[in-house]
């Protein structure tokens, strides 16, 4: 099945949890909303899926279609995934484990983005600084080293190189995103996080080795990261600057 991955154009964003496992599979996929670049033809195909009269309509990117099904929420898409390529466990419990691993990584990635949108994502950041100024170092103090550690007593108790124990899952891709997204946003405060969780940083470094992330990671169609869920603001990463 040729999958067509739809997500904003111009950010890796929770599109990028959908592209590692997809990518890590190696069957070929469309990234239609990249397609056709500046005239805009991926992105209207998105947004007429979206708007159109889907059955299933998506609330909002990513999404894949697979078929004739439309799959959103990024967790969503990656079960569905995990257990066609090989990314997940057979067995139920071994399934549902990963699956509740991605909604804590999911959970994480919502309170990142929330630290630079703290009152509303209908608003700018420039409509909320002093807000996200607190709730930036407060994420970056508290809840940066509580997931961490979290993700560290996970390996630690698997026993095994991956979170799920011997073998890789889709959660491991997403540890690694939520790794380099965290590292761009809040560097001192991963610098310091980091120190206490070496096999989370491990595993950073094993998942990027793999060669088809490699390839991948080396290759136009990994995107930097820049003004999407992981922002680079050094107020809210804990330096006692201003809100910029
Ligand atoms: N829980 C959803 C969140 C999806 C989501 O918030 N998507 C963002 C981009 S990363 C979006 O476009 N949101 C539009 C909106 O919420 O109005 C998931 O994990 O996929």
């Amino acid at each position: 099945m040729r999958y067509e991955l739809y997500y904003w154009p111009s950010i890796p964003g929770r599109g990028e949890f959908v592209r590692l496992a997809l990518e890590d599979s190696g069957g070929p996929y469309r990234d239609v909303a990249r397609e056709g670049g500046s005239s805009g033809r991926g992105m209207r195909a998105m947004m007429r899926l979206m708007g159109g009269f889907e059955k299933h309509p998506p609330f909002a990117p990513p999404f894949l279609k697979a078929g004739k099904e439309i799959i959103a929420q990024t967790a969503n898409i990656l079960l569905y995934l995990g257990a066609r390529h090989g990314l997940a466990p057979k067995a139920e419990a071994g399934r549902l484990w990963i699956h509740q691993l991605q909604l804590t990584i999911a959970d994480a990635v919502a309170e990142a983005h929330n630290t630079h949108h703290p009152i509303s994502v209908a608003l700018t950041y420039e409509e909320q600084k002093p807000e996200a100024a607190g709730a930036g170092q407060a994420f970056a103090r508290g809840r940066i080293p509580k997931f961490l550690d979290y993700f560290e007593t996970v390996l630690t108790r698997g026993g095994g190189h991956y979170l799920g124990g011997a073998r890789v899952s889709y959660a491991d891709l997403s540890l690694f995103h939520l790794v380099e997204g965290l590292r761009f946003a809040f560097p001192r405060a991963m610098q310091r996080a980091e120190k206490k969780t070496p096999r989370v940083s491990a595993l950073r470094d094993r998942i990027a080795a793999r060669p088809r992330i490699a390839a991948y990671l080396a290759s136009p169609r990994r995107l930097p990261f820049d003004d999407g869920i992981f922002r680079h603001y050094p107020a809210l990463d804990g330096d006692g600057g201003k809100a910029r």
